[in-house]
């Protein structure tokens, strides 16, 4: 009944128009609808915001923030959330010349889910124009609600792009109402419903936006995970994505290893446990190396017991982990504990420290399935202030904020190739192009290479090359 009353109120005022009109696509169109007027209609606006929280609900989107796209549906936008209590965002049509420059007006977090609102979609352009503006600023977007569909392949047009249309209206209900209730003749009904039955694809005049690979200078600012700012950061100013895995038993060729590939890697990952010869003196030349070459430490560790366990192991014993470590791993076997326990431990710190989770391994028929890495994903997100990222061996989430770290990576040689124990290689250019990783991880590749320090190179420009490849730059 809202809905009828609703579309007899827009006939009223002036909102559904018949005659020729020439659409944006250049189309020529027997009916026009002009949602602009009903900024002047509060009662109607009411209306409107009321059926769509109803619509929210019914279909359970799920959402932080709104955004109207600008100018038709700004009034609906905010009517809409002053009925539901969000707040509102909007992409201005350019961006200002003056003052702070936003493309994008009102808070927002990054990562924050936003329902796109918009009055009538026909190719979904403006819509897909709002999108890209949106993920750019790394927001999120799964659904729009408009209040009119024309009808002409807009949803389609968007779902392409990984957006669900929801909409209040279709031109055929607006149609049916308009003729049951005398509005419009029986004429007018078939030439209308004919133009729409011979134009219900609109092609999109612009090229499809596809979730845009934000790079790691923007992660950086994006996130608020400070480890992950700072690897961002190191990675984006050495034009790195290269953590060499430095798995030797003598500290010092560790030490020259460290002294020699420094410049060209963003993470040092250790076995702290497999030196032979460790000591707390060695540890700190590491430390000064990694300030001298601006790389960041990572023990490869992979704690997995109860909170209290992992906290000590972390902090104390022979190690001493977390004094000297920028960042460890932890398998998620063992749920939020583990991770409280070792966030415990860094909180001693000033610096920023950070964990990534295990969420896949390299190894031939280990026993991580898809459930189990989805919940560590799950895990991750809620401990976003310490777990910054996974080790994995593929793109597990679009939260710009996580990094993907892989290991199992040598060059084309041994591409498909695993050592006799169950490790698997795959090569930079798929863990980075194909499987949308960030970081490859690569040890025996460079440590049984004649020239390690040359062979790291050549490892990080492939992986640099290969992200900007993915950046389309
Ligand atoms: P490699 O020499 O490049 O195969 O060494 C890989 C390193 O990464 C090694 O230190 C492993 O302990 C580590 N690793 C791995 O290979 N696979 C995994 O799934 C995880 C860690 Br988690």
């Amino acid at each position: 009944m809202e809905i009828e009353e609703l579309i007899i109120e827009l006939f009223n005022i002036g909102c559904v128009k018949f005659g020729e009109f020439t659409l944006k696509s250049g189309l020529k169109s027997p009916v026009y609808f002009d949602l602009r007027i009903l900024v002047s209609y509060p009662k109607l606006l009411k209306l409107a915001s009321v059926i769509f929280a109803k619509k929210i609900s019914d279909e359970s989107i799920d959402f932080d923030i709104v955004c109207g796209v600008p100018y038709g549906a700004i009034s609906l936008a905010t009517g809409l959330c002053l009925e539901i209590n969000k707040s509102m965002i909007f992409k201005r049509k350019d961006a200002k010349s003056h003052g702070t420059k936003n493309l994008i007006e009102g808070i927002y977090k990054p990562n924050d889910r936003c329902l796109i609102i918009d009055d009538v979609i026909t190719s979904g352009i403006s819509i897909l124009e709002t999108i890209e503006g949106l993920r750019d600023h790394g927001v999120q977007v799964k659904d729009a609600l408009v209040l009119l569909d024309r009808e002409q392949g807009g949803p389609e047009n968007v779902i392409a792009n990984n957006v669900k249309i929801h909409s209040v209206l279709k031109t055929s209900d607006v149609l049916n109402i308009l003729l049951k209730r005398n509005k419009i003749n029986q004429e007018m009904y078939n030439k209308t419903q004919e133009f729409l039955n011979v134009n219900r694809n609109v092609s999109v005049p612009t090229k499809p936006v596809k979730e845009k690979e934000i790079s790691f200078e923007e992660r950086a600012e994006i996130t608020n995970n400070k480890m992950a700012k700072k690897l961002f950061q190191i990675m984006s100013l050495k034009q790195s994505n290269l953590c060499f895995s430095a798995d030797v038993e003598s500290f010092d060729l560790l030490l020259k290893l460290a002294d020699e590939i420094g410049p060209n890697i963003c993470i040092l990952k250790t076995h702290i446990d497999i030196l032979n010869d460790f000591n707390m003196d060695k540890v700190q030349e590491l430390v000064n190396l990694s300030i001298k070459h601006n790389f960041l430490i990572f023990e490869d560790r992979k704690f997995a017991d109860i909170g209290n366990t992992v906290k000590s192991q972390y902090s104390g014993g022979v190690y001493k982990i977390s004094q000297w470590s920028n960042f460890v791993n932890a398998h998620s076997i063992a749920g939020s504990g583990c991770v409280q326990g070792l966030k415990e431990a860094a909180l001693q710190y000033d610096e920023p420290k950070g964990c990534l989770l295990i969420a896949q391994l390299s190894c031939k028929n280990n026993l991580i399935d898809k459930t189990y890495t989805e919940k560590t994903v799950k895990l991750a997100e809620e401990h976003s202030d310490f777990i910054f990222g996974f080790i994995c061996q593929n793109k597990l989430t679009d939260n710009p904020g996580f990094i993907h770290i892989t290991p199992g990576i040598q060059f084309n040689e041994n591409n498909g190739m695993s050592d006799n124990l169950g490790q698997q290689y795959t090569t930079p250019e798929m863990a980075i192009l194909q499987n949308k990783c960030d970081v490859i991880v690569v040890g025996r590749g460079i440590l049984k290479s004649e020239n390690p320090a040359e062979t790291a190179l050549k490892y990080k420009n492939t992986a640099y090359e290969a992200y900007l490849k993915r950046l389309n730059l």
